[in-house]
Parts: structure tokens; sequence; C-alpha cells
């Protein structure tokens, strides 16, 4: 039985946040442990306000599970506040598993969701986890480096593995490079060896048309981690989890929820084989 912590923000609408990520762990056959680290009230349409909770309110929540049960895997998404970074990096200094970080910076819809506009606010988590789910944007932005290509894509990671020990494992959300192609690159890179030799992979996947596409970020960090969990390799969990996404945007496109961007439909995906 593999339990999964998710440590991230609510999503009332069930889209995004803690709530996909559960959806996302359950369905991966997983036990979900789920800690807020604020409350946003948002639908389809956006976020209209976000509340970080207080950081010794997280650490008291996340205390509470380490103390109780024994995840293999915690995955963190929206950390809401610099406080709330320094207060996690802190309290999970003794937790030996994989700690899968998925950096969210911003809202599909633009709004800001780290409270804070330096992305160096990240970096006591930077250096704590094991792995990083970026997409292009958190990707240029948490590297210092402009991202037109796949070349420039893989340089950028490189930057942020060889700045960050800890990080073992970087998934490359490629779905906003290169936008106009019919083709979506996804790409892994794994510190191999005791030198750190990088491996580097990707996944090609045809680029999926569809309006329902809200909290696709949170579903795949958290697909990676409960993939993981039971496969125990980044390579095999990382093709799993660009398959799961890419099935349930395939599953999820005909029927909407919500009169936005619409969700992702979890429940469609119980008999996902990894
Ligand atoms: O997908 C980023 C994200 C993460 N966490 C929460 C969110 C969003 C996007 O809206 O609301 C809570």
């Amino acid at each position: 039985m593999n339990i999964i912590l998710s440590i991230a923000g609510s999503d009332p609408s069930g889209g995004a946040g803690i709530q996909a990520d559960l959806k996302t762990i359950t369905t991966l056959g997983c036990y979900g442990a789920a800690a807020i680290t604020a409350i946003t009230c948002q639908n389809s349409q956006g976020v209209s306000h976000c509340l970080p909770l207080s950081p010794q309110l997280v650490v008291d929540q996340v205390s509470a599970v380490l103390s109780d049960m024994a995840p293999s895997h915690i995955k963190i998404g929206m950390t809401a506040s610099a406080e709330i970074i320094s207060a996690l990096a802190k309290c999970l200094d003794d937790f030996t598993g994989e700690i899968i970080f998925d950096p969210v910076l911003k809202a599909s819809a633009g709004q800001s969701l780290l409270g804070s506009d330096s992305p160096e606010a990240m970096v006591p988590l930077l250096q704590r986890v094991t792995v990083l789910t970026p997409n292009i944007m958190e990707l240029a932005i948490l590297s210092g480096q402009e991202i037109n290509n796949e070349e420039e894509a893989k340089r950028a990671a490189e930057t942020l593995l060889d700045k960050y020990p800890n990080i073992k494992a970087l998934c490359i959300k490629g779905g906003h490079l290169c936008e106009e192609k019919k083709e979506v690159i996804d790409i892994l890179l794994v510190k191999a060896g005791s030198h750190g030799n990088l491996q580097i992979s990707e996944v090609r996947h045809p680029r999926r048309q569809t309006q329902n596409s809200h909290g696709t970020g949170c579903t795949f960090a958290s697909a990676f981690a409960a993939l993981h969990a039971q496969l125990m390799d980044y390579q095999k969990a990382f093709e799993s989890a660009v398959l799961y996404v890419d099935s349930l945007l395939e599953m999820s496109k005909d029927e909407k929820i919500g009169v936005g961007i619409g969700p992702l439909q979890h429940f469609r995906m119980s008999n996902f084989k990894s």
C-alpha cells in the first residue's frame, strides 16, 4: 500500500490543486493524504482570491500526517508564500522519501500563486526536493534563461540540476513550447551514477485540442508521484505519467464542466494500467 502526501492549495471547483491531486492519486491505486497551503476561490473562469494559511498551520498539518502514517512520496504544488516555503523546507528535513515539487508560479489564467514576486523564494525547497516538474515558463524563470526550443529547455534544466544537487530527476512539461506544432515533447533528465551523468529522454505525443485542461500540471506531478511509488523508476514513472495525462485529456474532451477552461475528468481513468 503506497501512501502519497500532497501539500498544495485548495481549488473549490475541483479542477486543480489538492482536489486534482487526490483524484489522481486515488485513480492510480494509492492512498492520498492532503495538507493545504492556501484556500483559493476559483472556478473554470479564473482565480478571484487566494488566502495563504499561516506557515505554522501548514507545518502542523504535515506533522499530523507524518507522525501517524508513512508516506513514501510527498508531492508539493502551490506553496503560496515565501514563509510557507521556508517552514516546509525545515519541517521536511528528516523526510527520507521522494519529494516531487511542481514549482507553481501562476494559475493558467495568469494570477500569481506564489504570493511573492521573486522566484528566489523557492530556493529553500529547490535545495530539498528530489524531483522537479516545471512547465516551460517556470523552468525559464527558475533558471533565469530564455527558452524558445528544446535545446534551450534542456540547457535550462541542466543549470537547475547543477545548482541543486538533491534534485535527481527533472521532468520538463513541454506543452507550452512551440505551441503552433501538432506534437508536444516532454523531456526527462535523470542524474545517473555517482558522477551525476545525465540521462536525457523524451516522449512525443499529439497536441490535444480541448477546452478541458484545468489542473493538468497538478495532475501530472501527482501521477508521477503515484506511479513512481509503484514502479520505483524515474523513466517508467515519467513515461506512464505522460500517458496518464494524455489519455485523461483525450477522455475529458467531450463533456464540459463549468463555463470556462473545464477540469479533467479523473473518474474516467479507473482502468488505467501503467
Ligand atoms: O495548476 C496550478 C495550480 C496549482 N494549485 C492550485 C491552483 C492552480 C491553478 O489554478 O489553483 C490551487
